[in-house]
């Protein structure tokens, strides 16, 4: 049995309660591996390497840390493939978008390392005679990097590598479930020559790990992606403490969709945005909001599509769509499916646990469409996290983009349309922090920011040039070389 371990301070070792956890492959229930578990003392520990790293991390020059981060890049690149598996294993996601997920902290390797020769300041003319202004990038110190399961490399990549290369140090709270991609993660900057303690990594719940990196008085930064129950909290232990937090939480994304549409096109990008890594991104398309000249076409063509998706193990080539994470998920999500039928909404296709044959050993949950969806039902309004999409009828672009904004969150929307006015009018006035014209709600590219509006999150973005504003503060320098006292604002 493999055994997993923290690295904390450049060691791989136990945590201090001797204690392990395991964790199953969610499409066949075999065990994958055990893992220490955690607790305060071990955070205690991680914390205090980092901030001793820190000191001289943060002098070590930006273009030699980003030349580490671009061997992470390769070393990923090679191990692309068996990273893939690995992470179809432990969490269930087809093989492709594993290989997705790797390539998205591929790319962020390969960016995140030219910043070590970027890091744009400003210069600027001084107001007085031989003087000089300018500002320049400084890191925070130790930064927490706390991360969910549904992209165990890609979303460890976003926090960890921009926070690296402006001279950060780290402590990586993985998600419990996919504990072993981050220790496969840390193994790759271990071999890229990363120095002891600059990245740490604790294994462990969220309870016991996560709580205590929060409350630690020596973590500059929280970087949280989950739920928004628990960056709420995150989010309030943060205040007392004056800290500085990014979350990136929940989303309730839409593609709408107008009779004038391609609707193969969009039939194909609702497929994909809402069953795809079975439903469980934070960008997932749980609504479709149709015209209702062709709603009901839209309708029966999802529910062909889907019943006739193929369940099974990430690993078959021939699967369409993955487990769900755990069963807990799978119960979270079928409970929805009462929901929906008791608020009136149409069953168009599935809905059910899916228990044939060697599916029930997993927990594969049968792709859903509801149709005939009123925008107020708690199927149109709260996150699933589960392959369940709910059509929604409207009559007019006005309504479609009233629906598609009067939901709490706002991370990711779409809009099907082949008039330029239209698709003009969605990027106005349709507020997320993504929009796609002609695509689904999935598949945002790392140069540019990641994160959404209202209670999606707190104003931070992850990725692109935004990433740097949330690890880094501004030092505005000014230098006198005039000899003399000059007075600003005054002489
Ligand atoms: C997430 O669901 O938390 O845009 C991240 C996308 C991916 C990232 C999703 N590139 O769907």
């Amino acid at each position: 049995m493999a055994q997993f371990k923290n690295y904390i301070g450049g060691k791989w070792q136990d945590a201090r309660s001797g204690q392990e956890f395991d964790r199953r492959n969610p499409a066949t229930g075999e065990v994958i591996g055990t893992y220490t578990r955690s607790d305060a003392r071990d955070v205690d520990d991680a914390v205090a390497a980092a901030a001793k790293a820190f000191q001289s991390w943060r002098l070590y020059p930006a273009p030699k840390r980003g030349e580490i981060l671009y061997r992470v890049g390769q070393l990923l690149m090679e191990r692309k493939q068996q990273l893939a598996r690995e992470m179809t294993e432990e969490m269930g996601k087809v093989l492709t978008e594993a290989g997705g997920d790797v390539q998205e902290g591929i790319d962020m390797a390969f960016y995140m390392a030219g910043e070590g020769r970027r890091q744009w300041g400003q210069t600027v003319p001084a107001e007085s005679p031989n003087k000089w202004a300018m500002s320049v990038r400084k890191p925070l110190g130790v930064v927490a990097a706390i991360t969910p399961w549904n992209f165990p490399m890609a979303i460890p990549t976003w926090k960890i590598m921009p926070a690296l290369v402006t001279g950060n140090t780290v402590v990586f709270k993985p998600a419990s479930y996919t504990s072993r991609m981050a220790v496969r993660l840390v193994e790759v900057f271990e071999e890229a020559g990363l120095p002891a303690g600059v990245l740490n990594l604790v294994l462990g719940s969220g309870q016991d790990v996560g709580d205590a990196i929060v409350k630690h008085p020596d973590v500059a930064l929280i970087s949280f992606t989950g739920s928004t129950e628990t960056g709420t909290a995150v989010n309030v232990e943060a205040a007392r403490r004056l800290k500085r937090v990014s979350l990136e939480l929940g989303g309730k994304n839409a593609i709408i969709v107008m009779e004038d549409a391609d609707i193969n096109n969009a039939v194909d990008g609702i497929l994909w945005s809402a069953f795809g890594t079975s439903g469980q991104r934070c960008t997932a398309a749980s609504r479709v909001i149709a015209h209702r000249q062709i709603s009901d076409e839209l309708t029966s063509r999802l529910a062909e599509r889907a019943g006739g998706m193929r369940l099974g193990s990430g690993l078959d080539a021939t699967t369409d769509v993955g487990p769900v994470v755990s069963q807990s998920q799978l119960e979270r999500v079928h409970a929805y499916i009462a929901v929906g039928k008791n608020e009136g909404a149409e069953l168009a296709v599935g809905g059910e646990i899916a228990t044939q044959g060697e599916l029930a050993r997993g927990h594969f949950h049968q792709p859903t469409v509801f149709g005939n969806v009123r925008a107020d039902m708690r199927i149109a309004q709260e996150e699933i996290f589960g392959p369940v999409t709910a059509v929604i009828p409207v009559s007019d672009m006005d309504e479609a983009v009233a629906v598609a904004n009067n939901v709490q969150y706002g991370l990711s929307a779409a809009i099907y349309t082949r008039d330029v006015n239209r698709a003009f009018r969605a990027m106005q006035d349709i507020y997320t922090g993504i929009l796609y014209v002609n695509a689904g709600t999935i598949g945002a590219e790392i140069q540019l920011p990641f994160g959404g509006t209202k209670a999606t999150g707190n104003g931070h973005r992850e990725a692109g040039q935004a990433a740097l504003d949330v690890v880094t503060e501004w030092q505005s320098i000014y230098v006198d070389y005039s000899g003399r006292l000059q007075r600003a604002q005054i002489d």
